[in-house]
């Protein structure tokens, strides 16, 4: 209830889902009037229970942001004037169609980030937008993310979202391998508290045990932690696979009448046994064992892997033993294993069930997935010359100079691009080289539904958030953006015109909100808007169920275990697992990490979250720094076949032998940006050592994991710290 403050301002608490990262915690806002006074996490929330993390305070210094864009911007020589709408929109679509008329649909490129899938209105409006531009090169963070999981997905489920999500209320064995829930918040595993999700795990009797390059957050509350070599997981994998079969633990259960290819799995993990692969993965063959019969030898039990065994030159491999595990060992559609949510609103039946290698990227020839190519190509793409080269792009919330492999030479690219135009809300280091940047509203402007992430939640709820605040005048919302560009952009014949025209009618006249209702009403669990919106807090809808083989897109509903574009890969892993025998002991391969107050590269100019001693440190083994020549705290000159940062050293142990990590998303010293708290905590991009030229050729995934580094010390005093 609304109450009196002292000085007679309104006081009064609002409640919605943080949209920053997976987790979607409920907040609870407490305002005084119009002013933000607290940021707690909201008790009643079924599923978050009051959790939050430091970055939701954030929410608030991103709307406030003096840096924060409000009005379009239109590029003057080395500058920028703030122009009103309709110019900008005008401006935009006469110049990406002149551009499409001259060089036709290969001159054109879109670039979708991670914040889109986090904002309702990108996600319903954004795909009109494709259709109109209809460019031939489509690239987003995907496949610099999760793109293993939805091949994987796809090639044996039939739908690139179906993605088997850990049951982890209900598990007694948590293997995790590659992730680190406790600082990320869970990914591909909606699971807001995951520090008390895991502590769970324990209390009932349960394990969790972690594989990771460095003794993580989540390593340290774990009941154990083993080092294993960076990019050498589909080797572990496919041991642990191979125990299960060998040793007879396979028991896949009521699924075993709906698989196909159980009968090769023997046969195709042959070449993969513990002795194979122990000294490439760095434990012996024995600990190697013992997981497995752990694993088998538990009621429930599920294997999760996440980006560290996604964005690595195996990452298709991975995800695709990492499903046959749990299927195999009978924890699969299973409770404590990994399951399927029943969301309120289920994009899968309208949704894109994916599609492979249906055409391929320009220079290199890596396939498209689901219609986009590999962001690792985007660079050359725009570079090589020839037909087809990229003159134009559109980012939508993206920063892909930060967060894509050898981002320095996409900055290059970027620069000699014709035209630009980004959807985002800083002049960051992507949109500084856009001849156009239009800056949608903040995320308490407007109101939301999690299409995506109640999808891959460990729990089934569902959750309307309000917009906190009116939209600051002339202000747009991103799906006001695409419907205005669409509309402009759109082509084909006058029925496709005229077609597209009563979409766009209706869908601008009701808003992502008015299509809510019609989305919860054609769910499973008989929602509709007015329960929903009533349900401040949100509303439980009971645990993971079983639902297999129903749910299967297949077209026959079986499972494809043996996938033929999968294991035609594995005659790759051997090569590596051969070729890995050959490295020298003082070859240094780099991993990322990520930390509790950063959110890919875009909140570091909150100052609450950069504030206090220097965090974009290089992590060192003290053997290693000693080998290396290096101490605690001095500068440290990090080179890659790509390029070359300088960071401080913070020596741990915490860190495998022979491996260095930094974290991702820092590098704001690039002139042009503005973004002044960020500009003073700059950091170095980790992006620029990681290699365009590395990706696991099965699916296009950048390799951003285990690059082959030297260090050195650097004679000069340390730039930051
Ligand atoms: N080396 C290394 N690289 C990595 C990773 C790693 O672990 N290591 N992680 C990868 C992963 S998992 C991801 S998801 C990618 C992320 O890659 P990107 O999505 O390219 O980068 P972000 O840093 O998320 O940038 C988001 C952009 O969206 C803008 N933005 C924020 N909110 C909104 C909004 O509501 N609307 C609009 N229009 N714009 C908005 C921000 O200003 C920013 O420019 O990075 C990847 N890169
Ligand atoms: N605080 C915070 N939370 C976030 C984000 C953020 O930037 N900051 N980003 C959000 C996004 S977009 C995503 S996708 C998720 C990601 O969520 P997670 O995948 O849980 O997060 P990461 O920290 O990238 O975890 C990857 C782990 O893999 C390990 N690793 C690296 N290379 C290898 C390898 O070769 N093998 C193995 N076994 N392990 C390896 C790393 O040491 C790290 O612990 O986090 C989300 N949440
Ligand atoms: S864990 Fe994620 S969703 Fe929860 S408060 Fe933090 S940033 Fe927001
Ligand atoms: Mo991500």
């Amino acid at each position: 209830m609304p109450s009196e403050s002292p000085a007679g301002s309104e006081e009064r608490n609002h409640y919605r889902a943080c949209n920053l990262c997976e987790a979607i915690c409920g907040l609870e806002i407490r305002l005084s009037g119009d002013s933000i006074t607290a940021i707690r996490g909201d008790q009643a929330d079924p599923f978050s229970r009051g959790h939050i993390c430091a970055k939701a305070v954030a929410l608030q210094d991103v709307h406030d942001d003096p840096d924060r864009l409000r009005k379009p911007l239109r590029r003057r020589g080395s500058d920028y004037e703030e122009i009103g709408w309709d110019e900008a929109f005008d401006e935009a679509a006469n110049r990406l169609a002149e551009i499409r008329t001259k060089h036709g649909r290969g001159a054109l490129a879109v670039y979708a980030g991670n914040p889109n899938v986090h904002n309702w209105g990108s996600l319903i409006y954004g795909p009109l937008v494709y259709k109109a531009l209809r460019p031939k090169h489509r690239y987003s963070a995907t496949s610099v993310d999760q793109l293993p999981h939805h091949l994987a997905a796809y090639l044996m489920f039939g739908h690139q979202l179906l993605l088997p999500i850990p049951d982890i209320d209900r598990t007694d064995f948590f293997l995790i391998i590659g992730a680190n829930p406790v600082v990320s918040n869970g990914s591909l595993m909606t699971a807001p508290d995951f520090r008390h999700r895991l502590k769970a795990i324990q209390q009932r009797g349960g394990k969790v045990v972690v594989l990771d390059p460095r003794r993580t957050e989540t390593a340290a509350l774990a009941d154990a932690h083993h080092f294993v070599r960076p990019g050498s997981d589909a080797g572990l994998l496919a041991a642990i696979l191979h125990t299960i079969l060998n040793e007879e633990l396979a028991a896949p259960g009521r699924l075993a009448a709906c698989v196909d290819g159980l009968a090769d799995l023997p046969a195709l993990m042959a070449p993969f046994s513990p002795e194979a692969v122990a000294a490439s993965v760095g434990l012996d063959a024995e600990a190697i064992r013992q997981l497995a019969r752990a694993f088998c030898g538990t009621d429930t039990a599920v294997i999760y892997g996440r980006m560290g065994v996604s964005v690595q030159a195996f990452g298709g491999l991975c995800q695709w033993l990492i499903n046959l595990i749990n299927l195999v060992s009978g924890n699969f559609d299973r409770p404590g294993g990994a399951m399927f949510a029943t969301p309120a609103v289920d994009i899968l039946n309208d949704g894109n069930r994916g599609g492979f290698a249906r055409f391929h990227s320009r220079v290199r020839a890596l396939p498209e997935f689901g219609g986009e190519l590999p962001v690792a190509t985007m660079a050359e793409d725009m570079l090589a010359g020839g037909e087809e080269r990229i003159r134009a792009l559109l980012t939508v919330a993206g920063n892909p100079v930060l967060s894509t492999p050898n981002g320095a030479q996409l900055d290059r690219a970027l620069a000699g691009l014709d035209y630009m135009v980004s959807i985002d809300i800083y002049l960051n280091e992507t949109t500084r080289h856009a001849d156009l940047i239009l800056p949608p509203t903040s995320a308490l402007e407007h109101d939301h539904y999690d299409l995506v992430f109640h999808l891959l939640a460990v729990r089934n709820t569902a959750r309307y958030s309000a917009p906190l605040f009116d939209p600051a005048a002339g202000a747009k919302h991103d799906w006001q953006i695409y419907l205005e560009l669409a509309r402009r952009l759109q082509g084909g014949s006058l029925v496709t015109r005229l077609k597209a025209a009563l979409t766009r009618w209706h869908m601008g006249r009701v808003g992502p909100t008015g299509l809510l209702d019609g989305m919860l009403r054609k769910g499973a669990h008989d929602l509709d808007f007015r329960r929903l919106a009533d349900a401040e807090h949100g509303i439980d809808l009971g645990p993971l169920e079983p639902c297999l083989p129903e749910r299967l897109f297949t077209p026959d509903k079986r499972i494809d275990l043996a996938p033929n574009a999968i294991v035609s890969d594995l005659s790759r892993l051997r090569g590596a697992i051969v070729e890995s025998a050959r490295r020298a002991p003082g070859d240094l391969q780099l991993i990322s990490r990520r930390q509790p107050r950063s959110n890919n590269s875009w909140m570091h100019n909150a100052p609450r979250l950069v504030k206090g001693k220097e965090r974009c440190t290089l992590l060192i083994h003290p053997d290693t720094a000693r080998s290396s020549g290096l101490a605690h705290g001095d500068n440290a000159i990090v080179r890659s076949r790509v390029g070359r940062i300088e960071a401080m050293v913070e020596v741990s142990e915490d860190i495998m032998p022979g491996v260095v990590s930094l974290p991702h998303g820092w590098g704001h010293d690039r002139p042009g940006i503005r973004l002044q708290v960020a500009s003073a905590h700059p950091g170095v991009s980790i992006n620029d050592l990681t290699d365009d030229q590395a990706v696991d050729l099965l699916s296009g995934n950048a390799a951003l994991s285990a690059v082959p580094v030297t260090v050195e010390r650097a004679q000069e005093e340390p730039v930051h710290g």
